[in-house]
């Protein structure tokens, strides 16, 4: 057994008069929590320093440069990764970052357990638009102020483990997993911002929570790995999310799992193992997949019909 003690810490909403210190002290008292509790590692939300921006449309590029980190650890984040290093716990924390080149990005980082990053993703699945749609209340505007992540889905080496990051909407494609499985990944850290009501299409908005676990639930099983999805959640300036955060086993089992929407800290001890009897059996990849027969997965982006007269 290789068991890492991993918290999974859900955030409850951020105001927008919060300032980043504020956001920092909670994040602080929960990796505090989560190292009380004797874990290793400790898995924040989706942009977890602010509040959820996209929702409204920014005209100002000094208010909406407002949002971002240029640097990393900056002068509020510092004390998060100053803390860290003294407890001796990992973190993923998920951030808008600015580039020196002026790109934007959703950002998140892998820190180890000295207080070292280890690993960056940018978010690749961006939901939403580039343009406010008439109509709503909330807006959601990732399109406009994010660029699609250029870095893939790579994963490291740290802690004892194989780890992987993916970011909210990333979790419903199951691209996303299958890159890492194809990996060996052991643990996903995963953060959301996850909206009621973003369809407004009562059918599919009624199942919000069910899809937020079958989508993780499916790529942990699928690719016999540990999955740990964080929420930003509550009521956020008006806007409800969902919460439910959860961490799943690579059996596709929830074991632990969220009941506020709240800031509150879940744990598990995850046997980094626990994956093998099925990378060896039922998904191992190197005997049973058949890359010659998926080529459209990379191919191509939306679906085409067959011709018609082909029916
Ligand atoms: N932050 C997100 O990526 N949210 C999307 C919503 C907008 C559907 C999600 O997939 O949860």
């Amino acid at each position: 057994m290789r068991k890492l003690l991993t918290a999974c810490a859900q955030m409850g909403p951020i105001a927008k008069s919060e300032r980043r210190s504020d956001c920092i002290r909670r994040l602080v008292e929960m990796m505090r929590e989560a190292k009380s509790r004797g874990c290793r590692l400790v898995v924040f939300p989706e942009m977890a320093l602010t509040t959820f921006f996209p929702r409204w449309m920014i005209d100002e590029e000094a208010e909406l440069d407002s949002y971002y980190e240029t640097e990393m650890p900056g002068p509020d984040t510092r004390a998060l990764f100053d803390e860290a290093a003294r407890l001796g716990i990992g973190f993923y924390l998920g951030y808008a970052e600015l580039t020196a080149q002026h790109r934007r990005y959703n950002t998140s980082i892998l820190v180890d357990d000295t207080g070292r990053i280890v690993g960056k993703y940018r978010k690749v699945h961006l939901p939403g638009w580039a343009e406010p749609l008439p109509g709503r209340t909330f807006q959601h505007l990732e399109k406009r102020y994010y660029e699609p992540g250029d870095l893939g889905f790579p994963v490291w080496r740290t802690m004892g483990g194989i780890l992987g990051m993916a970011i909210c909407n990333d979790r419903r494609w199951p691209e996303t997993y299958r890159v890492m499985g194809l990996q060996g990944v052991e643990l996903v850290c995963l953060g959301y911002n996850t909206p009621f009501g973003h369809l407004n299409q009562q059918p599919m908005d009624g199942l919000t929570l069910f899809h937020n676990h079958l989508s993780m639930q499916a790529g942990a099983y699928q690719n016999a790995t540990w999955v740990v999805g964080a929420a930003k959640c509550g009521t956020e300036e008006g806007s409800t999310m969902a919460g439910q955060s959860v961490i799943i086993a690579p059996s596709g089992e929830i074991v632990a799992q969220a009941v506020t929407v709240e800031d509150e800290v879940i744990t598990a001890a995850c046997d980094l193992d626990m994956g093998r009897i099925y990378k060896e059996t039922v998904f191992n990849f190197a005997i049973h997949r058949r890359p010659e027969a998926y080529g459209l997965i990379t191919e191509r982006a939306g679906a085409i019909l067959p011709p018609e007269e082909n029916q």
